[in-house]
């Protein structure tokens, strides 16, 4: 039998890509991700196109929103995230909102909030960025986001800023 820390959660990763051909690197994360022992799919969203927020000295951005159900515990989820993203040849250059080959972010992890230093869910900027909250939305239409409310609501609020669906 195949050892399980815990019982299944289902999580939301938030997928970024700005450098070297961004649909490339979201698909490929998500083949890495899929891989995973411990991780399986539920879901995952359109591609979208978004403009960079923070430094506007920047390409635009493909964003994308994964559902999985997994094994693994939040920091080994978010280690996980990051081997990851080193794999994609992220380079931390230390600016705030900076351009990148892959950013990987949980967006939640079940119903659980959790604020630590190095890992704060659900994800700060969930109900307010709509390249985080559209492909959310596409998937998961009634989610309940843990200290925040109903996605539906946040997205009557929130402009699409230039954020357009791909395909
Ligand atoms: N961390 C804390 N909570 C989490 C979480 N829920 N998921 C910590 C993942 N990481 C989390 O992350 C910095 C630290 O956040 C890590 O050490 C981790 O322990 P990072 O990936 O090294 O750096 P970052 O991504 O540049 O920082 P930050 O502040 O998380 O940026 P965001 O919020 O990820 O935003 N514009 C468009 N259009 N589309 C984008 O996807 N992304 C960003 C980055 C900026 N502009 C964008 C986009
Ligand atoms: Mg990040």
């Amino acid at each position: 039998m195949k050892y399980s820390p815990c019982s299944p959660v289902i999580a939301y990763v938030g997928l970024g890509s700005n450098l070297a051909e961004p649909a490339v690197q979201i698909t490929s994360a998500r083949s890495a991700l899929v891989n995973v022992d411990g991780v399986r799919e539920l879901a995952f969203s359109s591609l979208y196109h978004s403009l960079p927020m923070g430094p506007q000295d920047q390409p635009d951005y493909v964003n994308a929103v994964m559902c999985v159900e997994t094994d693994l515990l939040p920091f080994d989820f978010l280690h996980c995230l990051q081997k990851i993203e080193n794999e994609h040849g992220r380079i931390r250059k230390g600016e705030r909102w900076g351009a990148r080959t892959l950013d990987l972010d949980i967006l939640m992890y079940g119903d659980q909030e959790i604020d630590e230093p190095d890992l704060i869910v659900p994800h700060l900027g969930i109900s307010e960025r709509s390249f985080v909250l559209y492909p959310l939305f596409e998937i998961a239409p009634t989610l309940f986001i843990p200290g925040k409310g109903v996605i539906s609501d946040m997205v009557e609020k929130c402009p699409l800023a230039g954020l357009k669906r791909l395909n």
